[in-house]
């Protein structure tokens, strides 16, 4: 890690040293407490904690008062030796000779009581508490695989705009932007831009914010997401959920096996159980909703509730396929074997998480793709480009969208999606 010449280690890397060593660390002040005119202070970095014993004799009266005064969060500087300590947690202690108050914190608002509210309104320093940098921790791990997954699969990079001129996922869900003197949107998702992408391509993918206006209050959306999109040349439905498959393996192990110290901190024991995530379609799904008392009509997407109950079928990632054509997007292909339903897949996680992915293989006629946009009201006109795409050498694809916070959430089983990203938009939350 680079250091920056304030300090000559991290706190992680005291472990190693032996009794008796010279450091400087920086940090901030975690915990702090007193007995008998020796000061303790919890010492935190980006790598760890460690107890600072200032005292008088190793240092001097004014380090001592200096260490005193320091408020939670303050940032401090001290130099010290080494002590090995088997009472302490982390085996080790630091005896300091000199403190110095770089940055003085008087009374740092966040408390153990603290109430929801208050700590969304004060984000920007909740996201210092353990459990916050714990979950942003896992975050990091998620895109980091992610981004890997893609990279080692030959996967090409390229990314959407986020002002665009049109919907992709139907209009409810579309911020309006003024846009000089006409309007825009922002981006719902960058399909339609990666299916531009595959002509180079073939195999293309990007991770970047997608936007909805989703009123709904929910503990699964947010109004600026993270979305993880892959769209391939030549892929079927079936082509796309083995994508998906080895995608979520992957990362759900990568996140284990670099990060599992920090799932367990979370209080999280996450393990996929070995197999391939089972493939049910619509109208299987219908009748499990349907058996544990979620009604729905043959033809409605499937809402937060019938997600749960299907989820907890099984204790693996499940993809339902096959959803009847009216409760989906335009540009999903009808299955020919029977085109009330489309060949879309989305995959519910499991524990009652519900989806995480939606996708499938898209029109690739002009024609039909044509009769779709009119059949559904839109304009042809604010789609001619994507239309040209099946003018010009149209090959048979598919493609999937990956909401990032809601896997995190799955991962991390925490309660809410707004604590797998750092700076949460939801319709009520605009600060900080
Ligand atoms: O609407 S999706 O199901 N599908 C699409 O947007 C496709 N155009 C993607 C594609 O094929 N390239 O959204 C995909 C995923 C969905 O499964 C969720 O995991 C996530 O995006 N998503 C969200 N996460 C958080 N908050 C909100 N509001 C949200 N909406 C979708």
């Amino acid at each position: 890690m680079w250091k920056f010449g304030v300090k000559t280690h991290f706190i992680a890397e005291l472990q190693s040293l032996s009794e008796g060593e010279r450091v400087k660390i920086a940090g901030w002040v975690y915990r702090k407490s007193e007995l008998g005119g020796i000061v303790f202070i919890r010492l935190r970095d980006s790598t760890g904690v460690v107890q600072v014993v200032v005292k008088e004799g190793e240092a001097s009266k004014e380090d001592v008062e200096r260490a005193r005064s320091a408020g939670i969060e303050a940032s401090i500087v001290v130099e010290g030796r080494v002590k090995r300590d088997p009472r302490s947690p982390t085996g080790i202690e630091l005896v300091a000779s000199r403190v110095t108050v770089v940055g003085e914190s008087p009374d740092f608002p966040i408390k153990p009581d603290s109430g929801e509210e208050f700590l969304l309104d004060n984000r920007h320093l909740h996201i210092r508490t353990t459990r916050m940098r714990n979950a942003l921790m896992i975050r990091r791990e998620v895109l980091r695989a992610t981004e890997e997954w893609f990279i080692k699969n030959g996967f090409v990079r390229v990314e959407g705009p986020t002002f665009v001129g049109a919907a992709v996922e139907g209009g409810a869900t579309l911020f309006e932007v003024p846009y000089f003197n006409r309007k825009a949107y922002l981006t719902q998702s960058s399909q339609f831009y990666l299916e531009a992408a595959i002509f180079s391509f073939e195999n293309v993918y990007t991770i970047q914010p997608s936007f909805r206006a989703e009123k709904s209050r929910t503990r699964r959306h947010l109004t600026e997401f993270w979305h993880a999109e892959a769209e391939m040349a030549w892929a079927d439905l079936n082509g796309m959920m083995d994508v998906v498959e080895s995608l979520i393996r992957y990362i759900a192990e990568k996140v284990v096996e670099r990060a599992g110290h920090i799932l367990e901190s979370l209080g999280r024991r996450f393990e996929l159980p070995e197999g391939r995530f089972p493939r049910i379609t619509y109208d299987e799904a219908l009748e499990i909703a349907k058996r544990k008392g979620v009604l729905i009509e043959w033809g409605e997407d499937f809402g937060t509730e019938a997600e749960r109950a299907i989820s907890l079928e099984f204790d693996l990632p499940v993809f339902v396929t096959r959803y009847p054509k009216k409760a989906k997007a335009f540009y999903h292909k009808p299955d020919p074997e029977r085109p009330d339903v489309v060949l879309c897949a989305d995959l519910l996680a499991p524990e009652g998480i519900g989806e995480i992915v939606g996708g499938g293989q898209r029109i690739e006629s002009l024609e039909e793709l044509l009769s779709r946009i009119n059949e559904e009201g839109l304009n042809p006109r604010d789609y001619e480009w994507y239309l040209d795409l099946r003018r010009y050498g149209s090959v048979p694809h598919s493609g999937f969208g990956l909401g990032i916070e809601r896997t995190i959430r799955w991962i991390t089983a925490l309660p809410h999606i707004r604590d797998a990203i750092p700076f949460p938009r939801t319709p009520t939350r605009l600060y900080p």
